[in-house]
């Protein structure tokens, strides 16, 4: 499976992924928590937009009814999401899905859903969601690695720039960041410098 991009940010509003796009990212998605079901539907018709009008992947969390109805390309389910989705009608749709996994027992009930690509976290400590999981280390990158073969393996959790080439280097076909970018001093540089690391292809994985 080809995936648009080897760096993926993750971004809470299309007001960030209007920010992101014009810098090169080909792949982003839009985590929105609690907000109401009038403007959760208006930030997915306009990231949907903006990521066509850019050519680039807009990935959906969590709400696979909404992506259905509007016509998204993709989704990101969380082990729980992926109790209540309708995995049928999400295929039917065209929908590419990848999966978060923390734990070898998530990775297996992932792989029985054939995800277009499996997430693996939090890989260093993170502040930026709860957890009860300890982080897994370049280790447990290397180790998933050897298990999902040729499925696309993104990395996340608490990983910077300064991080990602030991994360590539463990077997990571992408990396997946909030806070190194919309925490940076100057995010659009960030996204920057982040996208010309990525394009060096430093372990030329499931990208190509
Ligand atoms: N999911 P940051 S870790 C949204 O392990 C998310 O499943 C994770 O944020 C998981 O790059 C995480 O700021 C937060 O650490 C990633």
């Amino acid at each position: 499976m080809k995936l648009p991009h080897r760096f993926y940010p993750i971004v809470d509003s299309s007001h960030w992924v209007e920010r992101l796009l014009p810098q090169g990212v080909k792949l982003v998605q839009l985590r929105i928590k609690n907000r109401s079901e009038s403007d959760l539907r208006a930030e997915v018709m306009k990231s949907l937009a903006l990521a066509r009008q850019h050519q680039a992947a807009l990935v959906i969390n969590d709400y696979w009814q909404l992506a259905i109805e509007l016509g998204a390309d993709w989704l990101h389910l969380g082990q729980e999401d992926l109790e209540e989705a309708d995995l049928t009608a999400i295929r039917r749709a065209g929908i590419r899905l990848g999966i978060s996994t923390h734990s070898d027992d998530e990775l297996e009930n992932a792989l029985r859903h054939t995800p277009d690509y499996v997430a693996l976290g939090p890989v260093f400590p993170t502040t930026t969601k709860q957890m009860p999981w300890q982080p897994q280390g370049a280790d447990n990158v290397v180790r998933w690695k050897q298990r999902v073969g040729d499925i696309p393996l993104c990395a996340i959790g608490g990983i910077t720039l300064e991080r990602a080439p030991v994360i590539y280097q463990a077997g990571a076909d992408l990396i997946a960041v909030v806070s190194d970018v919309t925490a940076a001093q100057d995010p659009e540089q960030r996204t920057r410098d982040w996208i010309a690391f990525a394009e060096k292809k430093v372990n030329g994985g499931a990208h190509d």
